[in-house]
């Protein structure tokens, strides 16, 4: 059986015409009665939002979504939130009913499939009808999955789960590590957390708990203290730390205190490498030298209150960036989960850490900016740029001079 993926939510979006029986087949899937259920067509309106497990995808989240045939003003709007959803899912589902695949279908196939969003089309109610051998022969003829199920007897839906399993992208059907492959047993690691008013009360961030994590798992040392603490934690020890890992934000700081010859890398660099993002966001960082003035720059958060990137992206990045370049820069904020239509008139968009966006969400938008030829990179990445220590903070991760990605 394929290893539980890491804590990554993989997210699944069940598609198709009303009544065609979404709802139902998401209690099937799960094997609970969570979604609303009716013969009347348009019961589900907006996308909902269901999380479980399911083994051995691990964490997922469902989204059960609205008709594609739905009618009127309302249903229009209907079908362009299912699309934004698409946008962040990583296997669609395509529900087809007794009816069979009808023109919305065929047109919805056709957006995934543009979309390059892994699919399955599922026929349900298969206690009532079969589906037709059409309908067979035009899936086996543009190569689309599908299978059978009936979402009220249960008939098919292990087969379909097994189907589930061979969509999901092969990156998160496998163990990924963000710093196993370069520390070794025994090896001391410093980690540096800012605690300032930003930080969450009571607890660490995601990111330092991963990477703690990670270091007990590799029967390494860790150890963690704040900006103000390195100097006494050097003190205190033998041996100076094998690898520090710090806060980007306290980068500048920190680089000054760590000795040149003790490794040191980013939470930002680490995490873009172990999302496989590393190379393009280090591209785009590159272009920062050749910014002039007049150049626009589009700062793209993902949340629209999170205190601390609200901050670093309104106020910190700008003021480095500036100063860093000498040029008269102009910087707009894009909060949320679209990019801005006219996305080309950027010269540059800086990303935020996508801490709350899975895998394929961010790979989306990169492979959108890249389509668009507009570069890409992010807060951590840009920060360590501007502060003149990248080159440093990659040295960790490089062998000879090619990028461990
Ligand atoms: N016989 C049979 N009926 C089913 C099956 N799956 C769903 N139904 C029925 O089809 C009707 C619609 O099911 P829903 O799950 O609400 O369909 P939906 O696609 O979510 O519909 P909307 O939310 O209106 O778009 C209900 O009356 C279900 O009981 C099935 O496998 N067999
Ligand atoms: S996704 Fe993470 S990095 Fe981006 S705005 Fe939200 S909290 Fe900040
Ligand atoms: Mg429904």
């Amino acid at each position: 059986m394929p290893k539980t993926p890491r804590g990554e939510r993989l997210i699944l979006t069940l598609t198709g015409r009303r009544n065609a029986g979404k709802s139902s087949l998401i209690n099937a899937l799960i094997e609970q009665e969570v979604a609303i259920v009716s013969e009347i067509p348009g019961t589900t309106t907006d996308p909902v939002a269901k999380s479980f497990e399911l083994l051995p995808l691990g964490p997922v989240t469902f989204y059960d979504t609205a008709g594609i045939d739905d009618v009127g003003e309302l249903g229009e709007k209907r079908i362009a939130r299912t699309r934004k959803i698409l946008f962040r899912t990583d296997i669609a589902l395509l529900i087809v009913d007794a009816k069979g695949l009808q023109k919305e279908d065929k047109k919805f196939i056709q957006e995934i499939q543009e979309m390059g969003i892994p699919f399955v089309v599922v026929f349900n109610k298969i206690d009532l009808h079969k589906p037709s051998s059409t309908d067979k022969n035009f899936c086996e003829n543009e190569n689309v999955k599908f299978c059978s199920v009936s979402a009220n007897t249960k008939d098919g839906i292990s087969e379909l789960k097994e189907i589930l399993v061979n969509l999901a992208p092969a990156h998160l059907m496998h163990e990924k590590v963000l710093i196993g492959d370069i520390i070794h047993p025994g090896q001391l690691i410093l980690l540096i957390a800012p605690i300032d008013l930003a930080a969450p009360k009571g607890r660490l961030i995601l990111p330092q708990v991963q990477v703690l994590r990670e270091i007990l798992d590799n029967d390494a040392l860790g150890m963690i203290v704040k900006e103000r603490e390195i100097e006494a934690a050097f003190e205190q020890l033998k041996n100076p730390p094998d690898l520090v890992i710090t806060d980007s934000q306290v980068v500048l700081k920190v680089a000054g205190d760590v000795p040149p010859e003790v490794d040191l890398t980013t939470f930002s660099i680490l995490f873009a490498r172990y999302k496989g993002d590393l190379e393009i966001l280090k591209k785009g960082a590159d272009r920062i030298d050749e910014l002039k003035n007049g150049d626009k720059i589009l700062i793209a958060e993902t949340c629209s209150h999170s205190v601390n990137c609200d901050d670093i992206g309104r106020v910190k990045i700008p003021r480095w960036l500036t100063q860093y370049t000498g040029k008269k820069l102009e910087f707009e904020v894009a909060v949320g989960h679209d990019f801005p239509i006219d996305l080309e008139k950027y010269q540059l968009v800086i990303h935020c850490g996508a801490c709350m966006l899975n895998q394929m969400e961010m790979g989306r938008r990169i492979i959108e900016a890249e389509r668009r030829h507009v570069p890409i990179t992010n807060y951590g990445i840009t920060i360590s740029k501007v502060q003149g220590v990248l080159e440093r903070v990659l040295k960790p991760l490089t062998k000879g001079l090619e990028i461990i990605i």
